[in-house]
């Protein structure tokens, strides 16, 4: 098969579209969009040093400008360019607490888009990569005006497409609308995401299993010994540890090299039995974009995908990367290993 390397992902997405007969083109543009939003922020956080030096975010700089979270930012250069495109019914974000409507004078489409504007942004002070996170759906509800939580709260398996810019030694977009995995890097020079990881296929078992260990004694005692397993001398091939703390870097590793990602629940805080990342705006976008690339994620219990969601912020436990990990790690959880 002919390769596509160095093909720009407007022209990917384009390619996709007339395979599909019954594309309009309202995809394309919202997916257009939101690159052109992620370059602004990947800009910003380029500059994020600078950015300190002048004053700190909270503050005001040397021009006497407040100068904006740079979580803040990325989450209202989002929404703003988001709302005016007329292919939204809706949005939510992990930064607003609920649904965000399109404004009145805007029109709505029939797409919803969930976002974590910048994950891991408490790596930013030290250089870590950090991304953002996406998975778009169809609305439910009928009509041309304002969606509803029903249209945000649908299963992950519901999603036409989910991915996630990551900004590190460069700018990747990866993406999937169910046709395989792509990935594209940001030339700074052109600005533009030119295809350089064609078709990523997840290995079926890796090397890799990334969690943070310090939660170790709040865990189950299906999951601790889960990790004493990966530990384990007697573990043929080894295992070995990577932990960045940071989700897109660490899923990103992880579905290049193969690996397993956990973050299971634990007992510290009664409040949050579930663990602490996001269903609906980390670990959907994420579950489908590895089921693309031949992986699996799980709560430890079901499909991640097919958990139906309840709550905008509900929390999962997850379990996420090569396929014979995650299968692995369920059994450990349930107790059957
Ligand atoms: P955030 O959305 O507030 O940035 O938190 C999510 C981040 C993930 O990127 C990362 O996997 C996790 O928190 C790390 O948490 P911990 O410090 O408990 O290991
Ligand atoms: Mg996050």
């Amino acid at each position: 098969m002919k390769s596509s390397i160095g093909m720009t992902v407007t022209e990917h997405i384009l390619k996709q579209q007339r395979e599909s007969p019954e594309a309009t083109g309202a995809f394309t543009q919202l997916i257009s969009e939101l690159i052109v939003a992620a370059k602004i922020i990947s800009r910003e956080v380029n500059k994020a040093g600078i950015a300190d030096i002048l004053g700190y975010a909270g503050h005001r700089n040397i021009q006497d400008e407040e100068v904006q979270k740079l979580d803040d930012f990325a989450n209202h250069t989002i929404i703003q360019r988001m709302s005016h495109i007329g292919q939204l019914c809706a949005m939510a974000s992990e930064e607003n607490a609920d649904i965000i409507h399109i404004p009145a004078n805007y029109p709505k489409g029939k797409y919803v888009l969930i976002f974590d504007p910048l994950d891991g942004s408490s790596n930013i002070d030290v250089n870590v990569s950090i991304g953002t996170i996406f998975g778009i759906y169809r609305r439910i509800t009928e009509g041309e005006e304002d969606g509803t939580l029903t249209d945000v709260l649908q299963a992950g398996h519901k999603q036409v497409a989910a991915g996630y810019f990551i900004y590190g030694s460069s700018t990747m977009m990866v993406y999937t609308t169910g046709k395989g995995v792509h990935g594209f890097t940001l030339f700074p020079g052109i600005g533009e995401f030119l295809l350089s990881h064609e078709d990523i296929r997840i290995p079926e078992r890796g090397k890799i299993f990334s969690v943070n260990e310090s939660y170790y004694n709040y865990w189950t005692d299906g999951v601790r010994r889960l990790v004493d397993h990966f530990k384990s001398p007697d573990t043929k091939p080894a295992y070995t540890a990577r932990y960045i703390g940071s989700l897109v870097s660490d899923f990103h590793r992880n579905l290049l090299k193969g690996g397993i990602f956990m973050y299971p629940a634990d007992t510290r805080d009664p409040k949050k039995p579930h663990g602490k990342l996001r269903l609906m705006c980390e670990a959907n976008p994420l579950a489908f974009v590895v089921k693309e690339a031949g992986g699996y994620a799980s709560t430890g219990e079901k499909p991640i995908l097919e958990i139906e969601p309840e709550e905008l912020h509900q929390r999962v436990p997850l379990f996420i990367g090569s396929r014979k990990d995650v299968e692995l790690a369920e059994k450990y959880v349930q107790g059957q290993a």
